[in-house]
C-alpha cells in the first residue's frame, strides 16, 4: 500500500503558523507579521541547537543533583564484551547513504538543489523558487526508476577492503521511509521497484565475506509515512496513528535481525522529533527486545532517550547505548571530554551530503590528507572514524570517491599498524600530528615535518616506560633516539629526540614507531628559580 504516505507536518513552528496568521490579516500589518514568525522559527531553531550541540563542543557538566531516572542506560559505560573490544580495534569504517535520492544527485533536469535542500539525500524537502513544480510528488515516484544495474556489492566491499574500513554503516531506510530490503511491513520497497531484489541482503552478505563488520542504519522518521508525526501526538487519533507508527517499526527492526543475522549492530538515526522522544518506555522496551533477540548488539547514544528527554546521556550524564553517537561532522577538541567513553566520528567528504552529489564542483571536497589527519586524530582518542560514500542511481561509487578510497587504502596498507587495535597514548598531544599506542610500542603519525628534523617527544618525568628506540615505520628505518633534559623550571616533563635523515623524504604522513622501555637516565633535580 504506497498511497496513504502524506507529509508529516513540522511541530512547533507550523501549529503557531496557523494560529496567529488570522489575527494579523485581520489587522494588515504583514511586514509585522513576517518579521515576529522569522524570528519565532529561529529563536526556537536556535533554542534548540543550543541544548543540542552544547553537547559536543566541550567537556561534559558533571551533574551535581543525581536524579531517580527510569528509563536511563541498559548497558554499562564501558562494555568489556568481544563484540565492544572489537568495536574499538576497528580504527577505519566506511559508512554508504544509498537510496532513491541517488537518482536526481542533488539536481533535476540540470537545476541543482543546493539552494533549496538542506543536503542531497534531503532532496525530497525540496523547496523555494529552484524547486521543480510538485517535486514531492515526483520524489514519491522515483522507485518507479531505481533499476542500478550497475550495482555490485562485492565490487563495493573489495574497495572497502582495499581502502581499510573494518566495518560498514549502511542505510536499510533513511528519512524518504524506502527500504531497501523487501519488508513485510510495507510496500514502499525496493522489491515494488524495476530492480525488486534484496540490496540490504547482497551488501550484509558481500562486506561480512570480505570480514568487514556491518552495522544497519535505519532512520526512525520518516517523511512520508501517514502514521508519523514529528510532534507530540495529543489527540486520540494523532495517538492511535503514532502507536501503529511505532509497531511498524519494531517489526522492521525484528525483521532485519531475523533476516541479516551477521550484522553487528545499529546506527539509528531520526530520533530528534518529540514523538519519539515522548516514546520513552516504548523505545526503552524495544532497545531491551532487540538486545535479548541479537546477544552482543551494539547499538549508539542517538536511539532513545531517557523520561526526561534527555538525548544521548540521561538525567544523570550516564551514556545511554553503547558508545557516543553524536559525532557528527565534527570531533572532540580534546581526549579528556570523553572521559574514557566509546565513540565514532561519521565524515562526508564535501562540506555537508551523505547523498550522491553529481555536481562536485563549487564546493569543498576533502583530500585523502585531510581524512588520513581526521582517522588518526580519531583513533589517537579512542575513537572510530567512519568516511561516508555515496554511491549514484547505478550503484556506482562517484569516481572522487574511488580516487580517495584509493590513496586511503595504499596509506593504510603500510601504516596500518598504527592505526588498527591502537588506543589513546597517554600523553599531551604532539604539534607534529597524533600518538598512538599498542603494548610497548608507540607510534606518533607525523603531518607537521620539524624544520630541523629533530621529532621532539615530550614524556612525563615519572614515566615508567619512555622510547627507547625508533625506527620509520613503513620502511623499518632505525632512527637516532637521545634523551634531553631542557631543563625547564617547574617542568613535569622530560624529553626524547628523534633525528629524521635529510635523506628521508614524504609528501603523506608518516609513522615513527618507538619500542617503549624501562627510562635508562633519570632527569637531573635542578634547583627550581628563584622568582
Ligand atoms: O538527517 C541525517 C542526514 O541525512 C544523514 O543521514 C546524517 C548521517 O549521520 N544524519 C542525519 C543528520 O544528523
Amino acid at each position: 500500500m504506497i498511497v496513504g504516505r502524506a507529509t508529516y507536518i513540522w511541530s512547533i513552528n507550523i501549529d503557531l503558523f496557523v494560529v496567529r496568521k488570522s489575527h494579523f490579516q485581520r489587522n494588515n500589518d504583514k511586514m509585522k507579521y513576517n518579521k515576529i514568525i522569522t524570528a519565532l522559527i529561529l529563536g526556537s531553531i536556535l533554542l534548540g541547537v543550543k541544548t543540542t550541540s552544547a553537547q559536543w563542543t566541550g567537556p561534559r557538566k558533571k551533574v551535581e543533583n543525581k536524579v531517580d531516572v527510569k528509563y536511563g542506560p541498559l548497558t554499562p559505560g564501558h562494555r568489556a564484551d568481544e563484540a565492544m573490544e572489537r568495536f574499538r580495534n576497528y580504527g577505519l569504517g566506511q559508512f554508504i547513504h544509498w537510496g532513491l535520492y541517488a537518482i536526481p544527485g542533488n539536481e533535476w533536469e540540470g537545476v541543482s538543489a543546493r539552494k533549496g535542500a538542506a543536503a542531497s539525500e534531503w532532496i525530497r524537502t525540496w523547496s523555494g523558487p529552484t524547486a521543480p513544480k510538485d517535486w514531492k510528488n515526483t520524489y514519491d515516484n522515483l522507485y518507479k526508476k531505481f533499476n542500478p544495474t550497475g550495482f555490485d556489492a562485492k565490487n563495493w566491499a573489495k574497495q572497502a577492503k582495499e581502502m581499510g574500513a573494518k566495518y560498514l554503516i549502511f542505510t536499510t531506510k533513511h528519512h524518504d521511509g524506502f527500504a531497501l530490503w523487501p519488508s513485510k511491513y510495507t510496500d514502499y520497497t525496493v522489491k515494488k521497484s524495476p530492480y525488486k531484489k534484496d540490496i540490504v541482503k547482497q551488501v550484509v552478505d558481500a562486506y561480512t565475506a570480505e570480514g568487514i563488520d556491518v552495522f544497519l542504519y535505519f532512520s526512525i522518521l520518516e517523511w512520508n509515512n501517514s502514521n508519523y508525526i514529528g510532534k507530540a501526538p495529543s489527540s486520540p487519533e494523532e495517538k492511535a496513528k503514532f502507536n501503529k507508527f511505532l509497531e511498524y517499526t519494531r517489526n522492521q527492526l525484528l525483521e532485519l535481525l531475523e533476516n541479516y543475522p551477521q550484522i553487528k549492530g545499529f546506527w539509528f538515526d531520526g530520533t530528534w522529533d518529540q514523538s519519539w522522544i515522548q516514546s520513552y518506555d516504548f523505545t526503552y522496551k524495544l532497545e531491551k527486545e532487540l538486545r535479548e533477540k541479537h546477544p552482543g548488539l551494539i547499538i549508539g547514544s542517538r536511539f532513545r532517550n531517557d523520561e526526561f528527554g534527555k538525548r544521548h546521556f540521561d538525567s544523570n550524564g550516564d551514556m545511554l547505548g553503547d558508545y557516543e553517537q553524536g559525532w557528527e561532522r565534527k570531533m572532540p577538541k580534546e581526549f579528556e571530554w570523553l572521559e574514557g567513553r566509546d565513540w565514532d566520528c561519521v565524515m562526508t567528504i564535501p562540506p555537508n551530503g551523505w547523498g550522491y552529489m553529481k555536481d562536485w564542483s563549487g564546493i569543498y571536497t576533502k583530500t585523502s590528507d585531510d581524512l588520513i589527519d581526521m582517522l588518526m586524530n580519531c583513533v589517537s582518542m579512542n575513537g572510530n572514524f567512519v568516511l561516508n560514500f555515496g554511491p549514484d542511481g547505478n550503484g556506482l561509487m562517484h569516481p572522487g570517491e574511488d580516487k580517495l578510497a584509493k590513496e586511503i587504502g595504499d596509506w593504510i596498507k603500510i601504516n596500518g599498524e598504527a592505526v588498527y587495535g591502537v588506543r589513546h597514548a597517554g600523553l599531551a598531544p604532539s604539534k607534529l600530528g597524533y600518538f598512538t599506542k599498542k603494548e610497548d610500542n608507540l607510534y606518533l603519525t607525523v603531518f607537521n615535518r620539524p624544520v630541523n628534523n629533530i621529532v621532539r617527544i615530550a614524556v612525563p618525568k615519572k614515566a615508567v616506560e619512555v622510547p627507547v628506540s625508533a625506527t620509520i615505520l613503513h620502511n623499518g628505518q632505525s632512527l637516532e633516539l637521545s634523551h634531553t633534559d631542557i631543563g625547564l623550571d617547574l617542568d613535569k616533563n622530560t624529553y626524547y629526540d628523534i633525528r629524521l635523515p635529510n635523506s628521508f623524504n614524504s609528501n603523506k604522513a608518516f609513522v615513527i614507531k618507538m619500542k617503549l622501555g624501562k627510562p635508562k637516565a633519570q632527569s637531573e633535580k635542578l634547583m627550581d628559580a628563584k622568582m
